[in-house]
């Protein structure tokens, strides 16, 4: 099992740089940077990070089509492969679309668009001129000046057509889940696409992107998962909740907590721990433990660490560290 970690740039650059020099000296291999607009800047926050570490692989944990042109995007993580010496890696999804609303973006053929820019970027990495009349994307003889070497592509998916495609064409897939009932249904799809191009399962580092909050004590770590799962919950389909057995009505009593920003809500009985065992990786470090082993069994190859990572973020990385990475 590979370890990734995740970070929203809610804070400052060098603050995330920080954490991500620890982490690499705790034994995480990737981390992951989050991209919304209304947070600091993705590739502002890759440079810092691959300014200050040394071996852990850096990537945009995702980007999208939407907000920044295909060329942009190929010209953007080829900058940052080569301030790094090689360590970057392109994450790429459909985006979210509540953040395209307020910016005024149409969030048109998500499947297709992604499709296209993933086919578009690899050629601009080539060093190819590229011309594509696709249903989406246009480029007409765009060509990279520099040569940022060839760069994983990870597709940011939970769709069943989303995880089919990255079967077909990604270096690596992101799944937004933390639980095995996910991951059963993940990998059945992803391994429908690997099939239908004649590629291998084992080709695709099929990563979980977790919510992920580790403590030695459990009830800490619960509590610091809870606002977490509580928008996981409000962002989650009928079926997924279905499948965890979670009450539809559930998703609407916590989103209007969300609306009227009633934290005290959420925390004192709305997210109950049937929730927090369904879209979290949470409890102590042989909790936690646990959770990672039964997920390495059906497939997955990588664990990202994710928000809220722990009640202490720097505590967390180091028991992560010790008690989990260097014990798998
Ligand atoms: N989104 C962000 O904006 N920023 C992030 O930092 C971010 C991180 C992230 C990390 C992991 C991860 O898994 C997701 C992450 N996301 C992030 C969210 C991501 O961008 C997507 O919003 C999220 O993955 C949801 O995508 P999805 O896989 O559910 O795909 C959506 C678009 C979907 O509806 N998929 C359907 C499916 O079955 O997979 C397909 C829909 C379809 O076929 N559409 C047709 C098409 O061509 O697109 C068009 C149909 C028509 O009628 O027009």
């Amino acid at each position: 099992m590979k370890f990734g970690i995740e970070f929203v740039p809610s804070d400052p650059p060098l603050k995330i740089a920080y954490y991500a020099k620890l982490a690499e000296q705790r034994g995480f291999e990737y981390v992951w940077i989050t991209d919304h607009y209304n947070n600091r800047d993705v590739y502002s926050n890759l440079t810092v990070i691959a300014l200050n570490t040394n071996s852990i692989k850096i990537g945009s944990g995702v980007t999208n089509s939407y907000t920044r042109n295909p060329a942009i995007t190929a010209s953007s993580i080829a900058s940052i492969a080569e301030i790094s010496g090689g360590r970057a890696i392109l994450g790429l999804g459909p985006g979210d679309k509540s953040t395209f609303d307020v910016m005024g973006i149409k969030w048109g053929k998500p499947l297709v668009t992604t499709k296209e820019a993933i086919q578009a970027i690899r050629s601009l990495h080539e060093g190819k001129k590229v011309y594509m009349d696709g249903e989406t994307i246009k480029l007409a003889g765009a060509r990279l000046a520099f040569n940022g070497g060839k760069i994983p592509i990870y597709l940011g998916a939970q769709g069943p057509k989303m995880l089919e495609l990255a079967g077909e064409i990604a270096d690596g897939v992101l799944v937004n889940a933390s639980h095995p009932k996910d991951f059963e249904v993940a990998v059945a799809q992803i391994r429908k696409g690997v099939d239908k191009v004649g590629h291998d399962l084992s080709e695709i580092d099929i990563t979980a992107y977790t919510c992920f909050s580790v403590d030695p004590d459990p009830v800490k770590a619960a509590n610091a998962a809870k606002v977490i799962v509580a928008f996981i919950v409000a962002g989650s389909s009928d079926v997924v909740l279905e499948r965890h057995k979670i009450p539809i009505e559930a998703k609407s009593q916590i989103s209007a907590a969300i609306a009227k920003a009633d934290f005290g809500a959420l925390m004192c009985g709305l997210v109950t721990s049937q929730m927090i065992e369904a879209f979290a990786i949470c409890g102590t470090p042989e909790d936690c433990m646990k959770s990672i082993n039964d997920l390495e069994a059906i497939g997955v190859t990588q664990i990202v660490v994710g928000s809220p990572i722990g009640p202490d973020k720097e505590k967390a990385i180091k028991l992560i560290g010790k008690e989990i990475i260097a014990k798998m």
